[in-house]
């Protein structure tokens, strides 16, 4: 008897990271050496969100759907009412802005752009349970990007709202044993979308008093100073339900964290039957083979997997063109369309790099984006998206309202035109009309995606 024919197969639904009106240059991440370099700059929060929008809405146009990630409500007064700093809201944000102004900075940083970092995504094709799986990453290594999570799993509730389609768990434990900071350091490799993945977990941060650690036996390795620890990959793989035979924890190199390599998007990257790391990602000098033989054993198929070596892209110019958080999509099961940062184009390794690889047919086209607002602060284009491989019946229950269409594309962009400023200065964060400025373009945009805008409070 035939078997009844079962039309519903996994795409890549793109979420992406709306830029808040807060936008600005505080340099509150030590090791993004972006971050630190333009510290104190005069940000431009219309052209930001404008970039990343436009970034959005030129993948609706290669055929990859796109739900919109909103901006956070900021500034986080809770936060530092619970700090101390009482009063009017004006005299918060005076007294904050004298007394602690990376505090101050802290409260109001539109981080939340950077979606890659909001969560840990696993298909229902991998999980036991056949639901698609969510943990809201913790962001324990930094204060500004910690006050995400609570608002990150409220939203993404809404976006994917239907219990019985949908699994999602709270964020892993507040402890820095713990330290979750979601995608970034998650790449799920398969055959086609459709397909087993295997699951490459990278982590920067172990823990040699944690007995079930694989490098507890290696005291010659450094402990790493990163933002992902072991302990936080082995629980969401746990969590997930992802079978052993599809999972692999990868230490990160600790002197690639130390030169800028705060996440493994800034070293590596993948997409369906495709890997590209840098030589200076990992620990293991094996990783190329214990990677190719679990993929092939997973899936029958062989790995593209590209070693990039110093002598086509030093790591100095990876860290700067961010080659490797070039996104790559496949609106068809034979596309691998890169969509680099403008800053590959303008870098000569990064740019002859990418040229080689559509030669050798290993990538199939290239595009250029300008995000260089996000880009200043340490944000490429895969930074500003959270990947969500999803099925086309689970399509049809996430949010319909943040689904980008054209229509909501202009609506955006007019908002964005009308509400958020052209530019602001540190300073400006001191000046109290920024509170209600910035609330009613948030206001605007939750309204415009049927989203609940709750202001925040301490959970
Ligand atoms: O966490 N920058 C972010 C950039 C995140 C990039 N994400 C990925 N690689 N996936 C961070 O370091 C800078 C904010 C400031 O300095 O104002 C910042 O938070």
């Amino acid at each position: 008897m035939p078997m009844p024919e079962h039309t519903t197969h996994t795409v890549e639904l793109s979420l992406e990271g709306l830029v808040g009106p807060t936008h600005n240059y505080a340099g509150l991440s030590p090791g993004n050496l972006a971050s630190q370099h333009n510290k104190n700059l005069t940000s431009k929060p219309k052209t930001a969100a404008l970039q990343a929008l436009d970034k959005a809405h030129f993948l609706t146009q290669l055929g990859i759907p796109v739900l919109i990630f909103p901006p956070q409500p900021r500034p986080r007064l809770d936060i530092l009412r619970a700090l101390g700093f009482n009063g009017s809201n004006q005299n918060i944000i005076k007294t904050a802005c004298k007394q602690a102004p990376h505090l101050l900075a802290s409260v109001y940083s539109a981080s939340s752009m950077w979606a890659a970092n909001a969560a840990t995504v696993t298909p229902s094709t991998d999980a036991t349970d056949n639901k698609l799986h969510f943990t809201p990453a913790n962001l324990t290594s930094n204060l500004h990007r910690s006050l995400e999570t609570h608002h990150t799993a409220n939203v993404l509730k809404q976006l994917f709202p239907d219990s019985e389609q949908f699994h999602h768990h709270p964020p892993l434990p507040t402890s820095s044993n713990f330290s979750d900071e979601g995608a970034a350091n998650h790449t799920r490799l398969c055959a086609d979308y459709s397909s087993p993945g295997l699951h490459l977990f990278t982590y920067n941060k172990s823990n040699q008093t944690d007995t079930d650690s694989p490098d507890t036996h290696h005291p010659d390795v450094p402990e790493g100073d990163g933002r992902q620890s072991f302990q936080a990959s082995r629980s969401l793989a746990h969590q997930h339900q992802i079978e052993h035979n599809q999972r692999l924890f990868i230490h990160q190199h600790p002197c690639a964290v130390e030169v800028g390599v705060f996440h493994n998007d800034v070293i590596a990257t993948g997409n369906r039957n495709l890997f590209l790391y840098h030589e200076n990602a990992y620990l293991n000098p094996d990783i190329l083979n214990t990677i190719t033989e679990h993929f092939c054993a997973l899936s029958n198929q062989s790995l593209h997997i590209r070693k990039i070596t110093n002598d086509h892209l030093p790591l100095k110019d990876a860290v700067e063109s961010y080659f490797f958080n070039s996104q790559i999509i496949s609106p068809t099961p034979k596309d691998q369309i890169l969509i680099a940062p403008l800053e590959v184009k303008q870098n000569k390794y990064a740019f002859a790099l990418v040229e080689h690889l559509l030669e050798q047919n290993i990538l199939t086209d290239a595009h250029y984006l300008n995000v260089r607002q996000s880009m200043q602060n340490g944000g490429g284009p895969a930074c500003l998206r959270l990947r969500v491989p999803i099925t086309t019946d689970q399509l049809k229950h996430v949010h319909i309202h943040a689904l980008l269409t054209p229509k909501l594309y202009e609506q955006l962009t007019n908002i964005i035109n009308d509400h958020y400023r052209d530019s602001l200065a540190p300073d400006d964060l001191a000046d109290p009309t920024l509170i209600t400025d910035a609330n009613t373009a948030l206001k605007h945009i939750y309204h415009c995606l049927q989203l609940n805008y709750t202001q925040n409070s301490i959970s």
